[in-house]
């Protein structure tokens, strides 16, 4: 045994390092964390494939635990790019000394509960054990990156990168004829930078995506000193809403404007705003009713047609099969327009097929495209995939895999049934991705600190999601995605993007407020739905 801690945190992205923070600076624990990168970001770390930036807008997409920090810290723009979310992750981790908690370049790959010891057992790649009383899982929502399954891959004589797991060197386009597999957010995103490096752009589409302009600008100074004189107000706003964004409320269905000022609105948020805003800050409805979310993907459509000049390219992207928004909603720079280039074809999967990956490029149903590089973006095992691929085994050495054979099973995404003193940061059950990530992240660490404070003043050994309790969780979040369009759509929020992954609809849709309210009104309610014992030795 290498090491005996009072908690092991997984992962030092933006859940990782304030856990760690938290547990060791504001309650003095001993803490130790495990990171297979090289260094600190997480998500922020891996992704740095060309156009990689946040969808979030910088102001709110970051901590708010530190008012100093807040104050320090400038932002470029709107939307930053993945350098400048590392540095600030990098700033982080430097100002609050937490480089020396963490150990990098350390693959976890197994942890054992040993009920005699009251100790997770947590093994390494490189076969390092350490103990550990609290075990907390930091390894984000979308970490596990899918390479599909297709035949030939190896057989490939160009190059190949996912852009979860981009070269830190970075990969040089020029004079290459490139393929880009997947439009979701990512494909989205780095379509118009590599078309406007590669000699000819191949996308290959398999679900066409709805996505609005990003209007990203530089902050100017006095945008800066207006946001940090309103931070108190933007964090309030925040933490107050359904998706943890800082917008006004906005409580209009989208049928009760006429159709002129629906799209009078719809043209601002477009022209002026761009992203999140056109769904969370437009009108109430889009993601509950089919009616209203139409009037919305009917707009987007239209300026897809009024964009693309080739008629048959503009059809093949616009999306018909899906609402707007069941999917994770994408943000661009210029993505439709990238479709006009000389250089770029977009080529329609659900027509043909791939069919395999031959050594000189793709080859689908219909044709074979020659290519020097291919981009899979084409997205992760979320949600569950990067907690699976750990061998995590509770009481009597039951696995997390088994316990979660039918989907996964949470008690408010924090703790599972079986698994003692394991705690998950924006775990399934919880809002995570489908509201902002770094507040979500700062919730759920202050609530996992406080029970783990409770259980020290308590003189408690371990905590526990009560089974009947968890079951009735999963039970209501499920009933809260039926409520909502979500599950109108094969997305990663399903699952449906992994082949044999069992149908779940794995965030809490609920809201991330009504969810904060619930997780307070358990403490205030003794830890309901939590069990407690004295018994494990300690
Ligand atoms: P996504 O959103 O899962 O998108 C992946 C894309 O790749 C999507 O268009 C998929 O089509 C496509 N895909 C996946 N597998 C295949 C195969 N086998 N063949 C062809 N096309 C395929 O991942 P992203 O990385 O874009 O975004 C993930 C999240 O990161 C994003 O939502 C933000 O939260 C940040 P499909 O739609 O499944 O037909």
């Amino acid at each position: 045994m290498e090491g005996d801690y009072d908690a092991v945190v997984i992962g030092a992205g933006f859940a990782g390092l304030y856990m760690v923070h938290y547990l060791r600076d504001r309650m003095g624990l001993d803490v130790q964390a495990f990171e297979a990168g090289r260094g600190v970001g997480g998500t922020w770390y891996w992704n740095r494939y060309p156009g990689a930036r946040c969808d979030s807008e910088s102001y709110y997409y970051c901590y708010s635990f530190s008012p100093e920090l807040e104050q320090d810290w400038e932002w470029s723009s709107k939307y930053p790019e993945q350098p400048e979310i590392l540095s600030y992750l990098e700033h982080v981790a430097e100002r609050f000394d937490l480089y020396r908690s963490i150990r990098f370049d350390t693959r976890v790959t197994s942890a054992r509960y040993d009920e005699t010891a009251n100790r997770w057992l947590v093994t390494t790649e490189a076969g390092e054990q350490v103990a550990a009383r609290f075990l907390i899982s930091a390894v984000g929502c979308l970490s596990a990156a899918n390479v599909p399954d297709i035949a030939g891959l190896d057989s490939f004589g160009g190059d190949w990168y996912h852009t979860g797991a981009w070269p830190h060197d970075g990969v040089d386009f020029t004079g290459k004829r490139v393929g880009i597999i997947g439009t979701g957010s990512t494909g989205i995103q780095a379509t118009p930078v590599v078309a406007a490096q590669a000699e000819h752009l191949w996308v290959f589409q398999r679900t066409p995506n709805y996505s609005i302009p990003a209007r990203n600008f530089e902050m100017s100074p006095e945008d800066t000193r207006q946001i940090k004189a309103r931070y108190p107000e933007i964090r309030e706003l925040a933490r107050n809403s359904y998706g943890g964004f800082p917008y006004r409320p906005v409580d209009r269905s989208a049928l009760a404007d006429s159709p002129e000022e629906r799209e009078t609105h719809f043209e601002q948020l477009w022209n002026e705003e761009g992203g999140f805003k056109f769904i969370y800050g437009s009108y109430s409805d889009l993601l509950r009713s089919e009616e209203a979310n139409y009037t919305a993907a009917e707009f987007i459509r239209r300026k897809i047609r009024e964009i693309v000049r080739n008629p048959k390219v503009a059809e093949m992207l616009c999306p018909t099969d899906h609402p707007y928004g069941s999917k994770r909603p994408p943000v661009d720079t210029n993505y439709y327009d990238t479709f006009n280039r000389e250089n770029v074809t977009l080529v329609d999967l659900r027509a043909s097929p791939i069919e395999e990956i031959t050594p000189s490029g793709v080859r689908t149903r219909d044709a074979l495209y020659p290519l020097d590089i291919i981009v899979f973006a084409t997205g992760f095992d979320a949600m569950t995939g990067a907690l699976l691929r750990m061998d995590i085994r509770g009481r009597n050495g039951v696995a997390l895999a088994d316990t979660w054979a039918g989907g996964p099973v949470t008690y408010l995404g924090l703790q599972v049934p079986g698994f003692p003193n394991f705690f998950t940061v924006t775990g399934p059950g919880s809002p995570s991705v489908l509201a902002n990530m770094p507040l979500c992240i700062e919730q759920h660490v202050e609530w996992i600190g406080g029970c783990i404070s409770h259980m020290a003043e308590e003189g408690l050994a371990t905590v526990e999601a009560d089974e009947t309790h968890a079951e009735a969780w999963v039970d209501h979040v499920r009933d809260a995605a039926e409520a909502t369009l979500f599950i109108k759509a094969n997305s990663w929020y399903v699952g449906a993007n992994i082949p044999g992954k069992r149908r779940v609809f794995m965030p809490y849709p609920g809201g991330f407020k009504p969810y904060a309210d619930k997780c307070e009104e358990v403490v205030a309610n003794g830890y309901e739905g939590f069990v407690f014992s004295t018994a494990a030795a300690d």
